[in-house]
């Protein structure tokens, strides 16, 4: 079985335990991959639009150890959970709300692509930060996937791995996400973002060179319960909105399709509570554009200003902020040694991304620490982000 290079291994007590648990539960040494989770710099709510998404592999994510087992059932020992799962191939049906559903996905759209997936037995362990919104689910995905396709020797080229990701996502957990979360996890690269085009699903990398600033994810430690249907319920939105805005504009797919200025000619179409929203997609896409040129340029002000703007658009037009994000980005914002904030992924809870200047991060933390224990009576969670690595064979 060939086995690539070691990256980035994984620290080394992480990759202890996961082979000592899978000692402790099957017998011989597993492959082990990792796949890692991402962060966003802009571009929310418009992979789906088919627009523009500016994400990043981070060191953080999740690790599978794995050996074929000569069956068609497949054994599963989540580290984390202390919990044991097993599912045949041959009958292979989602489990509401069940962490296996991710892997029984990945197996499914494999099988469905013609791929032989035969039994296994495998262990996941992973250190994303729960509730973080870094993307755990496309990182077990891609893990899941990389590891399968390694042990079978299957050779499914990264892009593909991302679609089964999504589609599994889609169909076994419910939530009708887009590309850039997986797509992020399987081509991430060491210190570079992906300018990654949704519709053509290729991208440019583009270094993240900062200067004196640094990255920064602040964790609000919310998750509210119906971020899944709202999700789904945006999506259809801006769905809704590309089919009437079609009677002006026939030959447009998506909003990724119209500028501003046009939407603004027909905005008697649109009903009121679809109008900001596709305007939200519209400028996102912008705001990505103009962040890679910025970031190219080195003209951090002006991509903190832009990051300012996407909390604002996300906030107030899209609606998909919460009060605690919204605290997280405005305390921050007046800060003057924070370039840019802005809530992160797909909303309702999760992370902001903050552009703070180096020297002044302990400051910047107690601060936001302070500030934030005080209007939630609770803790929030630093995140330094390096960014890192894509999924690999260990
Ligand atoms: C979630 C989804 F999974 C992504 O596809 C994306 O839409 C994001 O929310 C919002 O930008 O992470």
């Amino acid at each position: 079985m060939p086995r690539l290079g070691t990256i980035n291994p994984m620290p080394v007590p992480m990759q202890a335990q996961l082979t000592k648990t899978f000692l402790s539960h099957f017998a011989a040494n597993p492959l082990i991959t990792f796949a890692p989770g991402r962060i966003n710099l802009i571009g929310e709510h418009t992979d789906y639009q088919e627009g523009f998404v500016f994400p990043a592999a981070v060191k953080q994510g999740i690790w599978v150890a794995i050996q074929k087992n000569e069956s068609p059932i497949c054994r599963l020992v989540s580290a984390d959970f202390g919990q044991e799962f097993s599912f045949d191939l041959n009958s292979l049906a989602p489990k509401k709300g069940h962490w296996a559903n991710y892997i029984m996905g990945m197996c499914a759209l494999m099988r469905q692509s013609g791929y032989e997936v035969k039994g296994f037995d495998m262990v996941l362990a992973g250190n994303i930060p729960v509730g973080s919104g870094l993307s755990s689910s496309a990182a077990l995905s891609v893990s899941v996937g990389t590891a399968i396709s390694a042990i079978f020797d299957f050779g499914i080229p990264k892009k593909n791995l991302a679609l089964y990701a999504q589609k599994s996502e889609h169909l076994y957990a419910g939530v009708n996400c887009g590309i850039m979360d997986p797509y992020a996890s399987a081509f991430g690269v060491e210190g570079k973002a992906l300018l990654l085009d949704c519709r053509s699903k290729t991208h440019r990398e583009i270094p993240v060179g900062l200067g004196d600033y640094s990255l920064i994810l602040v964790n609000s430690k919310v998750k509210h319960s119906l971020a899944d249907s709202a999700y789904n319920e945006r999506r259809e939105a801006c769905e809704e909105s590309v089919r009437l805005l079609k009677t002006d504009f026939p030959e447009i797919n998506t909003l990724r399709d119209l500028s501003l200025s046009e939407l603004e000619m027909v905005r008697a179409i649109l009903p009121d509570a679809l109008f900001p929203k596709a305007k939200h997609v519209i400028t996102e896409c912008q705001r990505v554009l103009q962040s890679a040129k910025a970031l190219q340029k080195g003209n951090l002000a002006y991509f903190g200003s832009l990051l300012n703007a996407s909390h604002s658009s996300l906030s107030q037009d899209f609606e998909v902020s919460c009060p605690e994000l919204d605290f997280l980005s405005h305390t921050a914002q007046a800060k003057p040694e924070v370039l840019g904030v802005r809530m992160m992924g797909g909303g309702f809870g999760g992370c902001t991304l903050n552009l703070v200047e180096t020297k002044s991060i302990e400051k910047f933390i107690a601060q936001i620490q302070i500030a934030y224990e005080k209007q939630f009576f609770k803790s929030p969670e630093f995140i330094p982000v390096e960014i890192s690595e894509g999924a690999r064979v260990i």
